[in-house]
């Protein structure tokens, strides 16, 4: 029988993404849906890193099994890399509020884009103990206007000029090839098909 590894995220955008990228390894992959009564910890790092081991090893305390969490976020390079750690929840919930005052403020400093990358660190724990971390950006730039409407959260105002279009604007394996995410979690997907003893 095998093993369970616990996706510890609450984004359905996220989940769907990492769940596409393990899908065959000899793992029974489990979510939050499968422990109802866990709460969610609070993200009080400073970094992606600080966040994705904090909740990490708050979900494998609460699940007692092998458990996977990322933090991710945004940089804005002119916006001193907000939202950063906070994109979450940066000016609310509502992307096209949040897409609004991302223009605005590029506006304030006679601005239409800026170099900006997503950010994703992983870490991967059992009990108390990280047993695996790695960290992965992807580079591009803020959007004239937001564009496409596959992926989630930022994707339509970030245009990855490779291609010549937004992360929302091609389907989830294309953007799991060239994105944070999708490095992170290959590179853990080798990490556990490499390490049989886990
Ligand atoms: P969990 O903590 O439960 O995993 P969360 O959405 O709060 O869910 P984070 O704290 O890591 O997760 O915040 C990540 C936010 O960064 C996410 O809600 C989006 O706003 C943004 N983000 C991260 N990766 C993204 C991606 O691939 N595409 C678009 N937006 C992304």
């Amino acid at each position: 029988m095998s093993r369970p590894l616990v996706i510890a995220t609450t984004n359905q955008g996220k989940l769907r993404e990492i769940e596409a990228i393990l899908a065959g390894i000899p793992f029974a992959l489990q979510t939050l849906k499968d422990y109802p009564e866990t709460t969610e910890p609070t993200e009080t790092g400073q970094t992606f890193g600080e966040n994705a081991r904090r909740k990490a090893l708050y979900y494998a305390a609460a699940t007692g099994e092998l458990t996977v969490a990322d933090d991710s976020g945004l940089e804005i390079d002119a916006l001193d890399r907000a939202p950063g750690i906070h994109s979450a929840r940066w000016h609310g919930s509502d992307y096209a509020v949040k897409f609004r005052k991302i223009r605005q403020l590029l506006e304030a400093r006679g601005l239409d884009t800026s170099p900006a990358r997503f950010v994703c660190h992983l870490t991967l724990a059992r009990g108390r103990q990280v047993l695996y971390e790695t960290e992965h950006t992807v580079e591009g730039r803020i959007a004239e206007t937001p564009a496409g409407h596959q992926g989630f959260g930022y994707d339509p105002i970030f245009f990855f000029p490779p291609l010549g279009v937004t992360l929302a604007q091609i389907p989830r394996d294309e953007k799991s090839r060239i994105s944070h995410r999708g490095k992170a979690f290959f590179a853990l997907r080798e990490f556990l098909i490499g390490s049989p003893a886990l």
